[in-house]
């Protein structure tokens, strides 16, 4: 396990840093609330939870959409009182976009400046009014206040335990983003991220109305035949290495044509070698429109692959990572490979 437990003054230090930002955040009347590219469920279930928790204060939340939100996560949008959204997707990733000046900046799910592609100059020139509720250990000081606890499952942990020094009871509408969260990033409570606390919180939000089977049918079944002809192309590209400890796949520009995919729709893929029995650790290599590979990690048991991604210029957790690598899938796989074999066998 490479899992520390939390003592008990990190447990307070986070606590306390939340409920820093929970005061800084009582005193704004306009909130921009930013999370990372290609958000996932954990980061719109954080980003939607906090705007609906500051909207019952009065204050007025603008959530960011730095990449497009995936279709099949627009339904956690509907259903209670509209938030106000701007969408940088379309915008050049060079061009500074037209956004207010909002009294504060929230950051969820991420701080790290490579994965806030367009609004990084935005958020960069206003460190002073930013604030950062993280689960991730690899970050840069981007904030004025910093809540990151690495040991939270997932990101609406925190943001569960932000409602608290916020004044603000859990409701339904609060409920459904945070379990979105929830289950994404412990992948149906399957991960070793998982804690009593995970499981703690899940109560609480069943409590409130939230339906599991209902959230799994929109969440895991509202796939397109694109994505399945995207996963059979990833299956077809898949090649073992080190005793077969190690799945590689691979996904060319011509694979998502063919398959009629976008790049989003990877999301999961790089789960399924891990059902096979040798299998420690995958890597999905994606083509990219900017001649640099997206390399997505996973490790079953004991590999820290976000140590991997870091020697990349990226990060994550330990057992799910990413970073991008200049060059072709075979450039970066050329890369990859001789510290993924390095990886398996000092593990
Ligand atoms: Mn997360």
């Amino acid at each position: 396990m490479t899992f520390h437990a939390t003592t008990l003054a990190e447990e307070e230090k986070v606590q306390a840093d939340l409920a820093a930002i929970a005061q800084r955040l009582q005193d704004c009347s306009t909130v921009g609330i930013f999370t990372h590219a290609r958000p996932d469920p954990d980061a719109i279930g954080s980003q939607l939870a906090c705007a609906r928790a500051l909207h019952s204060l009065g204050i007025r939340p603008t959530l960011i959409d730095i990449t497009p939100v995936p279709p099949t996560l627009e339904f956690l949008y509907a259903d209670a009182e509209p938030v106000s959204r701007i969408s940088l997707g379309a915008a050049a990733a060079d061009q500074a976009p037209a956004l207010p000046d909002f009294d504060c900046i929230l950051l969820v799910d991420t701080h790290s400046v490579s994965q806030l592609e367009g609004a990084r100059d935005y958020i960069l020139q206003r460190r002073a009014t930013t604030l950062v509720v993280d689960h991730h250990r690899t970050g840069d000081s981007i904030a004025s206040v910093l809540a990151c606890d690495t040991s939270a499952a997932a990101c609406v942990e925190l943001i569960a335990d932000l409602l608290t020094p916020l004044n603000v009871p859990l409701s339904h509408a609060i409920a459904e983003p945070l379990y979105a969260g929830l289950v994404g990033d412990t992948g149906w409570f399957r991960f070793d991220s998982v804690t009593p606390r995970t499981h703690a919180l899940a109560r609480q939000l069943l409590a409130t109305g939230v339906e599991p089977a209902t959230m799994y049918r929109q969440l895991a079944q509202q796939e397109s035949p694109a994505k399945l002809r995207l996963m059979a192309a990833a299956l077809a590209s898949l090649q073992y290495l080190g005793q077969e400890q190690i799945a590689v796949m691979t996904l060319s520009k011509n694979d998502f044509t063919q398959a009629g995919a976008e790049s989003w729709q990877t999301d999961g893929l790089v789960d399924w070698p891990m059902s096979v029995g040798t299998v420690e650790v995958v890597a999905l290599l994606s083509e990219t429109d900017d001649g640099r590979t997206r390399v997505n990690l996973r490790s079953k048991t004991s590999i820290d692959v976000s140590a991997i991604c870091a020697h990349f210029g990226g990060g994550g957790h330990a057992r799910a990572a990413g970073c991008r690598i200049t060059g072709s899938p075979a450039t970066a796989a050329a890369q990859l490979t001789p510290e993924l074999l390095k990886a398996v066998k000092t593990s």
